[in-house]
């Protein structure tokens, strides 16, 4: 005898089969990627899972990135930041998903790269905040990069990050994200040697006077038209 199939099974089966194609698709378009949202420098509580106690010194680059929505690098390079880090402060890359659950991290640690301008490896620290690492945790989608020695002042470095940085649930970016940003120039140096002593207040003494030109107008350390003791003074303040 042939059962005849009830209206409703076949109207169940058809939203389920339509429900697998959905899924399917979602999966293949890849929502919830690890893709980096935004970057900035940051001072952050390093024990603390609640994301307020992150905040930004400074402006934040955001890349309009979302977890289902990637923008083709380059993104806009980040200024302002320190040459030298201290006191729980770094460069915060914030994602679209959790990036630090336990099962991933120590993965996800060694996918993060910086280079120098000159393309050289610089040693870094790559860490996570707060005491759980789950839905929990308001900083999950943060990971904070912290260079091990002191950067070179007005230079252009770079954060590569592997694509096989994983989230909590188990998607893959699928590739490489660049992150660029340039360092504070170094007060106080007006030759341009990445220090800051007596050649440059010599340096300065060659512009005395009214300033003019681009050389001069760079030597008006206070900016007030005039290169005198004034700028001097305050150049031999910074003096290392
Ligand atoms: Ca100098
Ligand atoms: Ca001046």
């Amino acid at each position: 005898m042939k059962l005849k199939k009830s209206p409703v099974i076949l109207l169940l089966t058809l939203i389920m089969v339509l429900q697998g194609v959905v899924l399917g698709l979602t999966a293949f378009a890849g929502t919830n990627l690890p893709n980096v949202i935004s970057y900035g420098v940051y001072s952050f509580d390093p024990n603390s899972n609640v994301e307020t106690t992150t905040v930004a010194q400074g402006t934040v680059v955001s890349t309009g990135n979302t977890g289902a929505i990637y923008n083709e690098p380059p993104w806009p390079t980040l200024t302002g930041v320190p040459c030298s880090f201290s006191g729980n402060v770094g460069i915060g890359i914030k994602f679209a998903t959790n990036v630090v659950p336990e099962a991933y991290w120590t993965a996800n640690q060694a996918c993060f790269h910086m280079y120098d301008a000159s393309n050289n490896s610089v040693a870094i620290n790559v860490i996570r905040i707060g005491t759980v690492y789950d839905g929990n945790n308001g900083n999950r989608n943060y990971i904070f990069i912290i260079p091990q020695c002191q950067l070179q002042p007005g230079s252009t470095y770079e954060i590569v990050i592997d694509s096989t940085l994983t989230s909590n649930n188990t998607q893959q970016a699928g590739k490489e994200q660049r992150v660029y940003f340039t360092t504070n120039a170094l007060q106080g140096d007006m030759n341009d040697d990445n220090t800051v002593n007596i050649q440059d207040l010599l340096w300065m003494t060659q512009y005395m006077g009214e300033a003019l030109t681009g050389e001069s107008l760079r030597a008006d350390f206070n900016k007030d038209g005039v290169v005198n003791i004034l700028d001097l003074l305050k150049v031999k303040a910074l003096l290392t």
